[in-house]
């Protein structure tokens, strides 16, 4: 198994940097508050995000899995044989597991930003699929895709699924995107998954669901904020929201202050008043045009897009 961390590569750890110190007390003490949702996923919060991905409101997974069950032979004709799969925030590897048999590629690389669960999962998957060369890393890709020499260069293909893209604005999602082609060859490409704009109560529900999955997803964050940086947050003092912004067009998750609170941290203090927020997820949503457009602007020439019959959900294969 060539399952490993390279030296130059920071993986989260439990006991913060001074990087992360600074970042998460930015956010913290802005006016509005926020965290980035790199926070969400510790461990419970990446077996958390795999719940909701079994959650009958959640529509994104199940949608996309449709897709490559349909169209799967369509895609891999299309795509053509990838010799490396390179997995931008893989979590449990299934989505890319489901693709091996379709594409076929000689090495696989998985990142993700909480690597111990990544190692699992792909620990288990290098059993069932001995000849793959594979290859897992501990990657925040938020501040840039610096991929070490270990991952081969030809005919890589990129696979960002699930709509994790949604996470980036539009202008961060092109600077994104412009890395990702600037790290393909011409025989290369990018197979992503999109979410797309759609009824405003399937959204609503998606990311409010009736078990509360995703409340404890989004609260789970402050648990991880109090191992990560010694904070004193009392997580039954806040509540999760999880709406559709039609004019932003994104979803955004906010936990909210139940009652006036100090709260503590390595690296600073706040005050919260009753209701007062933190920001702590946008996800982006698009038409099949508009992300076909953010994939030009990025410098990928032709685009293959395959939808559900609902249109809820798109997979655009683009070429370099
Ligand atoms: C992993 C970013 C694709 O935005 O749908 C799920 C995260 N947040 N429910 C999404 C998420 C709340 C998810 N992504």
């Amino acid at each position: 198994t060539d399952l490993r961390q390279p030296a130059a590569t920071p993986h989260l750890k439990a006991t913060a940097t001074t990087a992360t110190i600074a970042e998460v007390s930015q956010g913290l003490l802005a006016p509005s508050a926020w965290t980035s949702p790199k926070y969400l996923y510790d461990a419970l919060g990446s077996k958390l995000f795999e719940a909701i991905c079994a959650l009958p409101e959640y529509y994104p997974t199940r949608t996309e899995a449709a897709i490559f069950a349909r169209h799967g032979a369509d895609i891999a004709r299309a795509v053509g044989p990838a010799s490396t799969l390179v997995d931008l925030g893989a979590g449990n590897c299934a989505k890319a597991a489901s693709l091996f048999p379709l594409l076929q590629p000689a090495q696989y690389v998985a990142i993700d930003i909480s690597y111990d669960f990544l190692s699992e999962s792909l620990g288990r998957l290098q059993q069932r699929f001995p000849a793959i060369d594979m290859l897992g890393l501990g990657l925040d890709f938020f501040s840039g895709l610096d991929l070490p020499g270990t991952v081969r260069d030809s005919k890589r293909m990129f696979f960002y699924p699930g709509s994790s893209i949604g996470n980036f604005s539009p202008d961060q999602a092109i600077a994104f995107l412009r890395q990702v082609r600037a790290n393909t060859d011409a025989d290369g490409g990018l197979l992503i998954g999109v979410d797309l704009i759609k009824d405003g109560a399937v959204l609503d529900a998606a990311y409010d669901d009736a078990l509360g999955v995703t409340a404890a997803f989004n609260l789970n964050m402050l648990r991880h904020l109090n191992l990560l940086l010694g904070a004193d947050f009392d997580v039954r003092q806040w509540r999760h929201h999880g709406f559709f912004n039609p004019h932003e067009s994104r979803v955004e998750m906010h936990l909210e202050a139940r009652s006036e609170q100090l709260v503590r941290w390595q690296g600073g203090q706040r005050r919260f008043a009753k209701g007062e927020r933190i920001h702590t997820e946008d996800s982006y949503k698009y038409t099949r045009a508009s992300f076909v457009g953010l994939l030009e602007q990025a410098g990928f020439a032709a685009a293959n897009v395959w939808t559900d019959e609902q249109q809820w959900f798109a997979v655009i294969h683009a070429r370099a």
